[in-house]
Order: C-alpha cells, then structure tokens, then sequence
C-alpha cells in the first residue's frame, strides 16, 4: 500500500539549481521556521568535500539556494571535521539544535552538534559521541529531564548497525546508551539501519521514519520505514510499517550511489499532514507527502505480526 505521495515535479533540488557547480544536493534536514522552510543539504562539490548548504523556500516546494555554504563554527581541535553530512534539525525553545555527521575522512565519524537561532551563524556545542556514530536524531523534548536522541553506533564489522538511544544532561555527555527494542528484543531491521527524521510526538507514540538497507547482488538499497515509539518507554517500538518509500524513479535510481531513498527531517503541518524531505540517489532531493495519523495507524496496524 502506498502511503505516501511523491511530488509531481520532483526534484525539488538538484546540482543543476545551485548557484556554483557542484556535484550532488542530497540528504537535507528540514524545518519551518515562521513561514519559511528552511532545507540544510549535503552538497559535495567537485573537490568532493561534503558541505551542509541552506536552501529556503516560502511555500516548501520552490526552494532557492544561499549563494554559499553553511559557514562552519571552528572545528573541535580534537576531531577536525572535513566532512559534514547528514544534517537533522530539532527545534528546542527559541534554538535550533543540529546533530549532523561530522567526519575526518577515512570514515572516522562522530556526531557534530551545533545550534543556532537564525540559521546564519551557527555555534559548535560537542563533537557529541565517541568514533563511529552517525544518524543522530535529538528528540525535540527532554525525557526525565535528559535529552535524548536516537544514535547509531557502528564500532566495529560485528556491530549490527541498528537503532540505538542515548541521554544526555547537557548535549555535550551522552550515556546510558540501549539498542531500541521491539517485543523484548534488540531491533535488527535490514542488513544496516538509522534513524531517519527527528521524531515527531502523537498522542499514540513518537513517530519515526527510519531507513533500512537491503543488500542485493548488485549492491545495496536504502529504503524508508516507519515505527512507533512508546511515549513512558521510547526505547521500545510498537509497531512498524513495511517499506513506505523507495527508489523507482531515474532520479532516485541513478546518481552518486543508484537506489538510495534517505530522509533527515520531515515537517509536520497544522493540517496533520507531512512533508517528507529525502536524498535520492545520494544526488538529488525529493519530497513526498502523507498523512500522520494514517502513518501511525499503520504501525499499530502490523505490530503484532512481524
Ligand atoms: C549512508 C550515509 C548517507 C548516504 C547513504 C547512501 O551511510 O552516508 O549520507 O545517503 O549512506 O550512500
């Protein structure tokens, strides 16, 4: 069943709209703010270095790109970042936290958190978690007065690259690190998965639209899933759906990595509805649009047969 719609005229930003040449637009974190949408890609140039990009639009379709990059806080002596990537945005009170991939090169990546109030100038909180963790998504409330977020830690071939959860007091210490749970056990789902979109909170649960990774002969797919968290228990998954989206257009299928559907943030609106921002193809950015309550409907829907 398909659940979620695709824009007509995606893509909604490709390398072609950019204002200097570049190589690919992909993977962006989205929030409104006011009445503007406000997209933080990933956008590699030909010197191949990742940079997060701001493209901002009025009505969360036509976006128009800043003329430069993000302009970085200075890099943490003891992770200087080359790479940075994979941006989610957590509006908390009047600031807007940013956990993003932040990366050495040669795969040597932390999460990097920094926060802003205007998305102008922008302040390095923490290098936020120990070698190997990406897919940070901070939860936009506190749980028994600790932030938290969800992570995922990949130390090591052996770890099962799944969906853990960690607290901090203060977003610079993080601890008390679980692996998400379904049914009383850890939860594997794919042969890789991460957290996708900052959660977003219903009355039935946090609403997580997370990726899961197939491995095929010829290579891998990313495609998107949703779950459900429980509000006293979050660590714990009520339910969750099959595959939500997927690669089947050109510009999802062909690019810097073919067959990659990839989200950082979705926006929810006043009507109940969502917007959905995600990577294709590691190249370009698309929308797709679907409807919170029949998202979390579905999970409860399959929570008892998988
Ligand atoms: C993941 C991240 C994403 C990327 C995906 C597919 O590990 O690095 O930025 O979209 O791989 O290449």
């Amino acid at each position: 069943m398909r659940v979620l719609k695709k824009y007509e005229n995606n893509p909604v930003m490709s390398p072609d709209k950019m204002p200097k040449e570049v190589l690919y637009t992909f993977n962006p974190g989205a929030i409104k703010v006011g009445d503007e949408y406000i997209m933080m890609m990933d956008v590699t140039a030909l010197d191949d270095i990742h940079r997060l990009w701001i493209a901002r639009s009025k009505d969360g379709y036509n976006f128009v790109p800043d003329a430069e990059p993000v302009k970085m806080p200075p890099v943490d002596p003891f992770h200087p970042e080359v790479y940075t990537y994979d941006p989610r945005i957590t509006k908390m009170g009047d600031e807007y936290i940013i956990c993003y991939a932040s990366d050495m090169g040669n795969n040597y990546v932390r999460l990097g958190i920094m926060k802003t109030k205007d998305f102008v100038t922008f302040e390095r909180i923490a290098t936020g978690s120990d070698l190997g963790n990406r897919n940070g998504a901070l939860f936009p409330e506190k749980y028994n007065g600790l932030y938290f977020r969800l992570d995922r830690p990949f130390g090591n071939e052996q770890d099962p690259c799944a969906i853990w959860m960690s607290f901090s007091p203060d977003l610079v210490f993080w601890g008390q690190a679980r692996q998400l749970q379904y049914k009383g056990k850890p939860f594997i789902d794919g042969h890789k998965m991460g957290a996708g979109a900052v959660p977003i909170k219903t009355d039935k649960g946090w609403l997580e639209i997370y990726h899961t990774v197939s491995t095929t002969c010829n290579g891998f797919i990313y495609r998107l899933k949703a779950c459900l968290l429980d509000l006293d228990e979050p660590w714990n998954i009520i339910g969750y759906t099959d595959f939500i989206l997927w690669p089947e257009h050109e510009y999802e299928m062909k690019g810097r990595v073919s067959n990659v559907v990839f989200t950082c943030n979705a926006i929810p609106e006043p009507d109940g509805s969502l917007k959905i921002y995600y990577g294709a193809a590691d190249t370009n950015i698309g929308l797709a649009t679907g409807n919170i309550d029949e998202l979390v409907e579905l999970c409860l829907e399959n929570r008892n047969e998988k």
